[in-house]
């Protein structure tokens, strides 16, 4: 794919002539349960990764598919009393959506790196490698991979879409649906709370007089899956990655009936109850909290760029 010669989406919109445009190069990984896949390829010759799902389908209304909705349906099981068939739902005036695509472009050399099938093992992060690999590699990490963050806490992107801002410098933080949430499925719920203040890039940085702050996102988001998706506090899944893929401080807020994927599973997500009561167990001085002392354990894909650097930390102390 050669970028000196293409154009990018500066010039041009995503829109149906664009992905037409579409040079197919090769499937990165896809998911055999959802169905779902990400493509990389070029668009106006520009890489770019389409992440490719079916949408789900809505439970109330499924009833009514079900009796009246179908066309060319097509038994190719029959072991009375259990069938399996296969059907098309017909397509009326107002469907609703049936593909729901997501596209990074232009697609950095990071984001085939990331949604590629890979191998993936266990670190043991102490606070030694902490300091030795990982502050380093952080201190390394593009500032222009964070600019999608400020664009939304700037209020230059997704400005429609904030739930929920508190503007501080010390303690803000704004609520918004997830880049991985398309607002149809409300079992599939998916928020972020993101802080306004940059400088706790993980979760290693928080100190006790973070715990308020903590407290107000859990308060905040509770209210808000409640007064706008009706949703009680009970059902509401919050978390912290550690690795996380941006390191500017963000809370996941997911409701629990979403099937546990990857990004939910121990080795990477950490209950937000669980590191206020870790940060409210510490000393004072911020050094020595429990976060700062202990060994996390996390699984990365072979493909991430921390990989190579923690894997030789690790033969080197052998
Ligand atoms: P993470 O823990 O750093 O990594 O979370 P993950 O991507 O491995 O989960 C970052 C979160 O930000 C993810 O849940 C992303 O889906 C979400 N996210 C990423 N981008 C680029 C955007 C965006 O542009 N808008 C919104 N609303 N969310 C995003």
């Amino acid at each position: 794919m050669n970028e000196s010669t293409s154009t990018g989406p500066s010039d041009h919109a995503l829109d149906l002539d664009t992905l037409n445009t579409f040079v197919f190069e090769r499937v990165l990984s896809e998911n055999t349960s959802t169905g779902s896949m990400f493509l990389l390829g070029t668009l106006h010759g520009t890489p770019a990764i389409l992440h490719v799902q079916r949408t789900l389908l809505p439970s109330d209304t499924m009833g009514e598919t079900v009796k009246s909705g179908l066309e060319s349906f097509n038994v190719f099981l029959d072991n009375r009393p259990y069938f399996s068939a296969h059907a098309l739902i017909k397509r009326t005036k107002g469907s609703a959506p049936n593909l729901q695509l997501k596209v990074i472009w232009p697609a950095q050399e990071d984001h085939i790196r990331k949604y590629s099938a890979q191998a993936r093992r266990m670190f043991h992060e102490t606070p030694e490698l902490y300091h030795s690999v990982v502050v380093p590699y952080m201190d390394s990490f593009p500032a222009s991979r964070l600019e999608w963050v400020f664009n939304i806490l700037d209020g230059k992107k997704e400005a429609e879409r904030i739930l929920y801002r508190r503007s501080d410098p010390e303690d803000g933080f704004i609520i918004l649906p997830d880049l991985k949430w398309d607002e149809t499925s409300l079992n599939a719920l998916y928020l972020q709370a993101v802080v306004q203040k940059p400088g706790i890039r993980t979760l290693r940085d928080l100190t006790k007089n973070h715990v308020p702050m903590l407290k107000e996102i859990r308060r905040q988001a509770q209210r808000v899956a409640m007064e706008k998706y009706g949703l009680e506090k009970e059902r509401l899944r919050m978390f912290i990655h550690y690795q996380p893929s941006y390191y500017h401080f963000h809370v996941h807020i997911v409701n629990i009936d979403h099937d546990a994927a990857a990004g939910m599973l121990v080795g990477q997500a950490h209950l937000l109850d669980d590191i206020i009561s870790l940060l409210e167990l510490s000393p004072d001085a911020p050094a020595q909290t429990i976060l700062a002392r202990m060994t996390f354990g996390y699984i990365l894909g072979m493909e991430h760029k921390l990989f190579p650097l923690l894997k030789q930390a690790v033969d080197e102390s052998a």
